[in-house]
């Protein structure tokens, strides 16, 4: 049983609501939720279902349709002002450092293009992010061989955990603009993580910190059902 406590699971019990859903001409299905509209493109979706991956997995993993830009998902936020924002970077490394916004802006930038999988059965192709890799961070404060988990620390007490390995991959961001243009606070700004290769719960809007550390600690869903992992591939929703 999905838990009932995710704060899109409204889109999932939407997907098998008839009343909650208009067929446009078009045929893309238009849903109504919280007073905001968000596609989730049938069209778009179909062609996502025929394309390969360059790891010769399926583009849009199971049970996901496509929607045209990211739906906000909500979370407490921390403060947008990028002059408030600070990056503490601890655990098992070298040189531990708290980053300002100027000293993540002087680290080496990073232009990438991934796609999003919610866990609430949404997928946007294509996001565009910049920022900074979680690797070219990784290397400048130097993690120790011990480190084996990543802990993603944000406003009011939120936390994420990935694998060391997974989060060491090159598409993993410390984003602060989106589709050309600064991250909306709505959606993490003046910093969230990116992590594409997992469900986006492990994406952490409104970061504040960044643990490298020895032993796992299950994070903020992941201690309410979600799964301790999150493959989308796997279907890894809840556990
Ligand atoms: N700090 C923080 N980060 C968070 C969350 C949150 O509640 N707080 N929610 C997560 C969840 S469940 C999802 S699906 C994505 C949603 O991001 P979006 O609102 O930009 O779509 O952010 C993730 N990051
Ligand atoms: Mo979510």
């Amino acid at each position: 049983m999905p838990p009932k406590n995710h704060p899109g699971a409204d889109l999932l019990r939407a997907h098998s609501r008839r009343d909650f859903i208009r067929r446009a001409a078009t045929g893309t299905v238009v849903v109504a939720l919280g007073g905001g509209y968000y596609y989730l493109d049938d069209r778009l979706t179909r062609e996502a279902k025929a394309m390969v991956r360059d790891d010769g997995r399926p583009r849009l993993p199971p049970g996901q349709r496509i929607i045209t830009s990211l739906k906000p998902m909500g979370g407490i936020p921390g403060s947008p002002r990028p002059s408030e924002f600070r990056l503490r970077v601890a655990g098992d490394v070298k040189n531990p450092k708290t980053f300002d916004f100027a000293e993540l802006l002087a680290l080496p930038q990073t232009e990438t293009t991934s796609d999003v999988h919610c866990v609430t059965g949404w997928s946007m192709f294509d996001a565009r992010w910049k920022g900074v890799r979680l690797v070219d961070l990784a290397e400048r404060v130097g993690v120790s061989g011990r480190a084996r988990h990543v802990i993603f620390e944000a406003a009011h007490g939120y936390t994420a955990n990935v694998p060391l390995d997974e989060a060491l991959s090159p598409d993993v961001m410390l984003a602060y603009r989106h589709q050309g243009r600064p991250l909306a606070p709505t959606h993490g700004g003046p910093v969230r993580a990116v992590v594409p290769g997992l469900y986006f719960w492990k994406s952490a809007k409104w970061l504040t910190g960044i643990r490298f550390q020895a032993r796992d600690e299950p994070g903020y869903w992941e201690t309410r059902g979600y799964h301790n992992h999150a493959d989308p591939w796997l279907e890894e929703r809840y556990s």
